[in-house]
């Protein structure tokens, strides 16, 4: 089931997520649904907030859907190893017709659970790292925008307000 993907302004969007305890059927449930939303958006990741739901939870899949082996699912993720840095232009599902250069690492590695339970590392560059930053933030509540720093950040935040009072967003 395609799951309706919430904006910038969702209080589920800005708050952290809370770890998920045990892999319930609604929890592979969830997954399923958040890989196939992912896949109809499309993007090359999304995390459970997204979809309205505050668990640490996320998928991805930088080929979106070319290449089977590339799809990624990961609870309760954490950091291993973070270095580099990137700089590259970065967008947001939740965040839709915006972009903005953000710094990222260049390299990160994963631990968490895979959809089995089963304990995982894996270790992205370039894009997958960015992937990987960019929805971590989302299960800590920070989307790319809070990231941004002065005239950038205001900008977008303000045609965001401009757009929703329009009802347009
Ligand atoms: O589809 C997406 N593309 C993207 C491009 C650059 C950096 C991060 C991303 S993630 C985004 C999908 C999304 O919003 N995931 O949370
Ligand atoms: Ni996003």
């Amino acid at each position: 089931m395609i799951r309706p993907i919430l904006r910038h302004g969702a209080g589920v969007l800005h708050t952290p997520a809370r770890p998920v305890d045990a892999i319930t059927p609604d929890i592979l449930q969830l997954i399923d649904d958040m890989i196939q939303t992912m896949y109809v958006a499309p993007g090359i990741g999304l995390a459970a907030p997204q979809v309205g739901v505050a668990l640490r939870i996320f998928v991805a899949d930088i080929s979106v859907g070319r290449n089977p082996a590339d799809l990624l699912t990961f609870i309760n993720p954490e950091f291993v190893e973070r270095d580099g840095m990137q700089l590259e232009e970065e967008g947001c599902l939740s965040v839709p017709g915006f972009e903005a250069t953000v710094a990222r690492p260049q390299r990160a590695v994963v631990r968490g659970l895979d959809r089995d339970g089963k304990e995982q590392i894996v270790e992205g560059t370039g894009l997958l790292a960015r992937c990987f930053q960019h929805e971590m933030d989302h299960l800590d509540g920070t989307l790319f925008v809070d990231r941004l720093r002065g005239l950038q950040k205001d900008l977008i935040v303000r045609k965001i307000r401009k757009l929703n009072r329009a009802g347009k967003w």
